[in-house]
């Protein structure tokens, strides 16, 4: 007997070949990827937004240059990861427009205020260091497209979590008042970091079907594991208390563990009621909107170009 498309397609899951846009795979595969990745890319997008608030106020020419390339690299790492979930099948006009209508989810982590300096060191070590500890898996995940786009990301993003801690340290040893405002910043973005990484795994709904197609790797709350065991160590470095006073290593377990975190302020922030959540959609839908005269002109000018060949 031969094999159907499903079980071809579900040998070479089972063999960690990748999967190809021209590829057959089943619709459901597709949906979630498209779900997953358009996410990841309109996260990137928003991301720019808190961190875009301090690059007219950074401290130093150095510190905004470093800070200007993190966010171009940003928006690059939207860019790659459209053109991946474009070759699923869906146009970027499609994706922005779900993004635009509030269809699609960013992540939560970017609708938080970013309101001292201090707040891009925290960024860059907490937000950035959580994003690599879950996307340096996804460089192994059954999509071709998306896997390759991730190696790239994933460099780039060690060298941002090493710009922010490089800043909490440079506040950790300078004043008082600059050491305070590096522990400000790190009550603030702590407990939000933590639910960057998903909800538990009891309550993550696409977790287990994820993690048979190898779209996923590393469940959520693995990954959040992982994330406070890496970063405990780098605040005790910083001089810095992390803000949960139920965090303690476990030598049983060979972990740490941690306080309960607030889900239903999770979720309210999912649903668009966090701090930024208008904002930052505002900021977003705005700038699509006056630009629409860049891309008309870009447009008209594709058009006469091809026109002029033509004739
Ligand atoms: N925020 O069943 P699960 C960055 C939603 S890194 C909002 O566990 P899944 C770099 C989830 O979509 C940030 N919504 O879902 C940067 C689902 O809703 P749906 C982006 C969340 O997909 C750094 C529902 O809850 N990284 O941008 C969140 O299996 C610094 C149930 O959840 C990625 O996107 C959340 N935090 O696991 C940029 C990585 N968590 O879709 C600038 C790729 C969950 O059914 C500055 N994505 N939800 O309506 C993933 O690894 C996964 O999608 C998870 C969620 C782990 C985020």
């Amino acid at each position: 007997r031969s094999l159907s498309l499903e079980e071809i397609f579900e040998q070479r899951i089972a063999n960690d070949e990748k999967i190809e846009p021209k590829d057959w795979m089943p619709e459901k595969y597709r949906k979630t990827h498209i779900r997953q990745i358009s996410q990841h890319a309109h996260s990137e997008i928003i991301g720019m937004l808190p961190e875009g608030n301090w690059i007219t106020r950074a401290p130093s020419l150095r510190r905004k240059v470093a800070l200007l390339a993190k966010v171009q690299d940003e928006a690059g790492h939207g860019l790659y990861l459209y053109s991946a979930c474009e070759t699923l099948g869906i146009s970027r006009e499609e994706l922005y427009e779900q993004l635009h209508s509030g269809k699609a989810k960013y992540s939560s982590i970017f609708n938080y205020p970013t309101i001292t300096w201090a707040d891009m060191g925290a960024i860059g070590w907490l937000v950035d260091g959580a994003a690599i500890i879950n996307q340096v898996p996804l460089c192994n995940t059954s999509y071709g497209p998306y896997a390759r786009a991730m190696i790239r990301v994933c460099k780039e993003e060690s060298f941002h979590q090493r710009q922010g801690f490089e800043i909490m340290l440079t506040l950790c040893n300078g004043t008082e008042a600059q050491k305070q405002m590096a522990q400000d910043a790190l009550n603030r973005w702590w407990w939000p970091s933590l639910m960057m990484l998903g909800p538990t795994d009891a309550e993550s709904i696409h977790t287990e079907q994820s993690m048979k197609w190898k779209l996923k790797r590393k469940t959520n709350d693995d990954l959040r594991q992982q994330f406070i065991d890496q970063t405990v160590p780098q605040a005790d470095i910083l001089g810095l208390t992390i803000p949960d006073p139920d965090l303690k290593w476990n030598e049983e377990t060979g972990h740490y563990d941690f306080g309960e975190i607030d889900w239903d302020e999770f979720w309210q922030v999912v649903k668009g009621h966090g701090p930024c959540n208008k904002e930052r959609m505002n900021a977003r839908v705005g700038a699509w909107e006056r630009g629409t005269w860049v891309r008309d002109a870009a447009m008209a000018y594709a058009e006469k170009q091809q026109n002029k060949k033509e004739n």
